[in-house]
C-alpha cells in the first residue's frame, strides 16, 4: 500500500489517477483504523488509544517526499505517513493496540509502548547496524510532548557531520549528508521548551531537519490561544524566516485539507532542505480531530457546536474526496467501492491481530486443564476445579488471567499440603520466565558488544613515565581515542575552541576540525538529544554537560528518551551515547552537588560511572567506545590538577565496567565509597591505622551496573563490618549501594555491626572550604563513625572517644 511519489515521475494520466486513489485509499485505511481502534478501547478490548484522525492528507504528501535514509522523529499522530512509507500495515496497527509481545506482529515496540508510538528497526537479530541508507528510518516515539524534538536535531547534524567529513566512515549510514531529518509536533506541544531549544539550534547549525507542525488548534481542551503567543506558531517564529543576508528558517505555511498544495509544499520543502541543508517549518493549519484526543475523553466536552460543524466540514480525507470527484479522478459509485472494501479489510486485520495476540495464553489455558487432570488423576479439588473452569470461560483472557489464577491454585494446593503442587509450580515457573522477557528485557544491550564483556586492560607505564596533571592524561586520551575512531565527535558548552573549562580537550580542535571537536550553545537538553541523535545515525558522540550540577537540565531527556530507547524497541534501536561530565566537590550549591540518588534513579537503562581520578575516566572512555551502551560518566573536578603517571597505552588501556576496585587491604570493616570521597577515605584510613583498625578500602566506581562479581560481599565476610560513605543526601546513592548489597549479595548474615550510612547533610552544600566541611562527609566524620562501629564491636580495646 505504500504511496509512491509524484515528483521527478512524468506519470500517464491513468498512473496519475491510480496513485491519487491509491493515496486516497491510505487516508480512509488509517481513518478506518483510527474509528475501530477507539471502538474497541471503548468495548474493553484494550486499555487506551490515541489515533492520527484528522491529520492523514498532510502525511500522505510529507511520506512523497521522504527517501530511503531519511528519518522521522514524530508523535502519536503519524500512523497515516507510517503507512505511506509502507512501515504499518493494520494487522500490526492493531496488534500494537492489543500489546502483542511478539516483535514479529508489533514491529514498533512488541507491545511494549501504547499504541500509535512507532519506530523501525535499525539494528538485525544480533544487534548489527543494517544499512540504513536502504530502509526509510523512524527513531521511536516516546510520549512526553515535545521530546520528539532534541533527538531530532542529532538525526539531522548527523547528515552535515556526514557531507563535511568524509574522512568519516559513512557506510550503511549516509549518502553524502543528502538525508533530511523529518519532524512532526502538535500545535500545542509548541509551547515546550524544548520545541524552541531545537528551533534555536536547528537553526543556528542549519541542519537539514523539516518540522511538521500538525495545527489543530487544540492541546486536548486548551485551544491555540493559550497555548501560544497570537495563537499562531509560524507567526511567532517569523523572526527565524532566513533572507538575503541572514540563515535561519524557511517558513511555509499551508492548509491541512488541501491535498495538492501540500504535495508541493513537501516538495519545495524537501528540495530546500536536502541540497542546501537548511532548516524548514512547515506549519499545517486548519487540522482537525473528528475522534477527539484520545480514548480517554469527547471533544464535544469543550469544542464549540461552530467548531464541530467546521471540523465536519474541513475534515481533510473528506475535502480530499470532494476535490477526486470535483476534478473527475473518480465517482461516488468507485469511491464508495473502495471505501467499503477498506472497510472489511480493516475489520479483518483488527479480528486476526485479537485471535493472534491471544493464541499463547489459550494454548497455556488448554495445558494447564491437562496438567491438572494428570495432577489430580481425574478426582479434581471443588476449588481447583471451579478455578479451571473460570478461566476457561474467558473468552479472551490476558496473560494475567492465566497467571493469577494458576498462582491462585498454587494457593490452593498450598492449603490442602498436595505434594504435587512442584509439579505445577516448576511448570509455571518456566512459562513465567520465558514471559517475563517479553516485559523486561533490553533495559540494557544484551549483544556481545555490551561493554561489561571487556576485559581490564591496565594502563602501561615505563621508569621514566611523566607525572602530568590530571587533565592532561585525560586530554592525552581523547587525542589517542579520536585518531582511534574517525566517528567519535566530542562536543559540548566551551568544548571546541577551548577545549574545555577545565582544557581536558585542549589543542584537539585544532587538530581534528570542527567536525569532531566542537562547541554548542548553552543547551542541554538539546546536547544530549544531539548526543542521542547522532549516535543513532552510527556516530560515537561523547556529548559533553559541563558541570554535574546542570545534568538537571538534561535529566528528562536522558530518561525518557535515551534510557528507554533499546528497551521500547526491544533491542531495535540503539544510541550508544557517552555522556560526559563533571561533578562532585567544587564550591558552593550548583558547582559541587551531588544529586547521584536522582541521576541513578532516573537513569536506569543507561551505566553511570564514577571514576575517582583521570586515568580511570580515560580506562572507561576506552571501554565504552568498543561497547554499545549508552553511558554517562561523571568526572571529579578536583582531579584535573592531581597529579598522575600519564600511561604509554593511551586509547587502549581499559578501565572495568561493573567491578570494584580494592584500594586498601583490611581485616576490620569495609568502607565503600567512589568518586572525590574515596581521596577522604583513604586518609582517614590512616588515621584508623594509627589506632590499629585496618580499613578495608573499596571504590564502587561502576554506580551501574553494580559489582556483577559481588566482591563487595567477599569483603564483609572477612570485617563483617560496613561503612557506605556518599557525599550525596541521605537516601540517595548510599541507599541504593546498601540495596544492591542486602537485596543482590545477601550480606546480612556477614555483618556482626549495624551497617553504617555516612552521607551530605539534606541541603545544597555551602560555598567555601567550611561551607563543604560542614555540608559534606569530611575525614573526620569518617574516622569519627568507622571508630564508634569498632567502639561498640570491641569496647574495651576501641574505648568510648567523646
Ligand atoms: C510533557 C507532557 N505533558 C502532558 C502530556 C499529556 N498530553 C498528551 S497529548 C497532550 C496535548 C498535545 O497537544 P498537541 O501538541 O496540540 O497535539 P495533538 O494531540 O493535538 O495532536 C497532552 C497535554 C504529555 N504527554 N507530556
Amino acid at each position: 500500500m505504500q504511496s509512491p511519489t509524484l515528483k521527478n515521475i512524468s506519470l500517464s494520466y491513468e498512473d496519475f489517477k491510480k496513485e491519487i486513489l491509491n493515496d486516497y485509499k491510505i487516508a480512509i485505511t488509517s481513518r478506518e483504523c483510527s474509528v475501530l481502534g477507539r471502538r474497541e478501547v471503548l468495548n474493553g478490548k484494550a486499555t487506551f488509544g490515541i489515533f492520527g484522525d484528522g491529520k492523514e492528507v498532510p502525511q500522505i504528501a510529507m511520506a512523497k517526499s521522504f527517501r530511503d535514509g531519511d528519518f522521522r522523529s514524530g508523535y502519536y499522530r503519524d500512523q497515516t505517513f507510517m503507512m505511506a512509507i509502507g512501515k504499518l500495515t493494520p494487522l500490526q496497527y492493531f496488534s500494537a493496540l492489543y500489546a502483542h509481545t511478539d516483535i514479529k506482529f508489533d514491529p514498533m515496540s512488541a507491545g511494549r509502548q501504547m499504541n500509535s508510538s512507532f519506530a523501525t528497526h535499525s539494528l538485525d537479530d544480533k544487534y548489527n547496524w543494517k544499512d540504513l541508507t536502504l530502509q526509510k528510518n523512524s527513531s521511536a516515539d516516546l510520549s512526553p510532548t515535545g521530546s520528539q524534538m532534541p533527538r531530532l536535531l542529532g538525526l539531522g547534524l548527523a547528515s552535515k557531520i556526514y557531507r563535511e567529513n568524509d574522512t568519516i566512515n559513512s557506510n550503511k549510514f549516509s549518502n553524502k549528508g543528502n538525508e533530511v531529518a523529518w519532524g512532526t509536533i502538535g500545535d500545542s506541544a509548541t509551547s515546550e521548551g524544548l520545541f524552541f531549544e531545537t528551533i534555536n539550534a536547528a537553526g543556528v547549525l542549519q541542519v537539514p531537519v523539516i518540522i511538521s507542525v500538525w495545527d489543530d488548534n487544540y492541546g486536548i481542551s486548551v485551544p491555540s490561544k493559550y497555548q501560544t503567543t497570537k495563537g499562531d506558531i509560524s507567526e511567532v517564529l517569523s523572526g527565524f524566516q532566513r533572507d538575503e543576508k541572514n540563515k535561519g528558517y524557511e517558513i511555509i505555511k499551508v492548509m491541512g485539507w488541501d491535498y495538492p498544495s501540500l504535495i508541493t509544499t513537501y516538495q519545495r520543502a524537501e528540495e530546500i532542505s536536502r541540497s542546501n541543508h537548511v532548516p524548514v517549518l512547515v506549519h499545517v493549519k486548519e487540522l482537525t480531530q473528528p475522534l477527539g484526543h484520545s480514548t480517554s475523553g469527547s471533544h464535544e466536552r469543550y469544542k464549540s457546536k461552530e467548531r464541530l460543524e467546521w471540523e465536519s466540514e474541513f475534515d481533510c480525507n473528506s475535502k480530499m474526496r470532494e476535490w477526486i470527484i470535483i476534478n473527475q479522478i473518480s465517482n461516488e459509485k468507485d469511491l464508495k467501492h473502495i471505501e467499503e472494501s477498506v472497510k472489511k479489510e480493516v475489520r479483518e486485520a483488527a479480528k486476526k491481530a485479537k485471535s493472534l495476540s491471544m493464541s499463547e495464553t489459550k494454548k497455556n489455558i488448554e495445558n494447564l486443564t491437562d496438567q491438572i487432570k494428570i495432577i489430580f488423576n481425574n478426582s479434581i479439588d471443588p476449588n481447583i476445579a471451579q478455578i479451571v473452569n473460570g478461566l476457561n470461560s474467558i473468552k479472551e483472557p490476558l496473560k494475567r488471567d492465566f497467571f493469577s489464577n494458576t498462582r491462585k491454585i498454587l494457593r490452593e494446593l498450598i492449603r490442602l499440603k498436595s505434594p504435587k503442587k512442584e509439579i505445577l509450580s516448576e511448570w509455571l515457573e518456566d512459562i513465567k520466565s520465558k514471559t517475563q522477557i517479553d516485559y523486561s528485557s533490553h533495559l540494557y544491550s544484551e549483544s556481545k558488544f555490551n561493554p561489561i564483556r571487556i576485559s581490564e586492560v591496565s594502563p602501561i607505564y615505563h621508569e621514566e613515565s611523566k607525572i602530568e596533571d590530571g587533565r592532561i592524561v585525560i586530554r592525552e586520551n581523547f587525542d589517542a581515542i579520536l585518531k582511534k575512531y574517525d566517528n567519535v565527535l566530542i562536543f559540548g558548552q566551551d568544548s571546541g575552541k577551548i577545549g574545555g573549562v577545565n582544557q581536558g580537550l585542549e589543542g584537539l580542535q585544532e587538530k581534528y576540525g570542527e567536525t569532531r571537536v566542537f562547541d554548542t550553545g548553552i543547551r542541554e537538553a538539546t546536547i544530549i538529544g544531539q548526543g542521542i541523535g547522532l549516535a543513532l545515525r552510527g556516530l560515537r558522540p561523547i556529548a559533553e554537560i559541563q558541570y554535574l550540577d546542570y545534568l538537571l537540565y538534561a535529566i528528562q531527556i536522558i530518561s525518557d528518551d535515551l534510557a528507554t530507547l533499546h528497551y521500547r524497541t526491544r533491542g531495535k534501536q540503539k544510541a550508544p551515547l557517552i555522556i560526559r561530565t563533571r561533578g562532585h566537590r567544587l564550591e558552593g550549591i550548583w558547582h559541587s552537588g551531588s544529586p547521584m540518588g536522582g541521576i541513578i534513579n532516573f537513569i536506569r537503562g543507561i551505566y553511570v560511572l564514577v571514576p575517582r581520578n583521570m586515568t580511570k575516566a580515560a580506562g572507561f572512555y576506552n571501554t565504552l567506545l568498543e561497547g554499545d551502551q549508552p553511558a554517562l560518566v561523571i568526572e571529579c573536578l578536583n582531579k584535573y590538577r592531581s597529579k598522575e603517571k600519564l600511561p604509554d597505552n593511551l586509547g587502549d588501556f581499559k578501565t572495568p565496567i561493573g567491578k570494584v576496585d580494592l584500594i586498601l587491604e583490611g581485616s576490620d570493616i569495609t568502607i565503600v565509597s567512589y568518586g572525590s570521597s574515596i581521596e577522604l577515605v583513604e586518609e582517614a584510613a590512616q588515621e584508623l591505622n594509627k589506632f590499629n583498625i585496618k580499613v578495608e578500602i573499596i571504590d564502587c566506581q561502576s554506580l551501574i551496573p553494580f559489582d556483577l562479581n559481588h566482591d563487595i560481599a567477599k569483603s564483609i565476610e572477612k570485617t563483617n563490618r560496613l561503612l557506605i560513605v556518599d557525599e550525596d543526601f541521605s537516601g540517595g546513592a548510599s541507599a541504593y549501594i546498601l540495596n544492591e548489597l542486602i537485596s543482590n549479595q545477601n550480606i546480612y548474615n556477614y555483618l556482626d555491626s549495624n551497617p553504617k550510612l555516612l552521607t551530605a547533610k539534606n541541603h545544597r552544600p555551602a560555598y567555601g572550604s567550611d561551607g563543604d566541611y560542614f555540608s559534606k562527609p569530611s575525614m573526620d566524620d569518617i574516622f569519627d563513625v568507622s571508630y564508634n562501629i569498632m567502639h561498640e564491636s570491641s569496647p574495651n580495646k576501641f574505648p568510648k572517644k567523646f
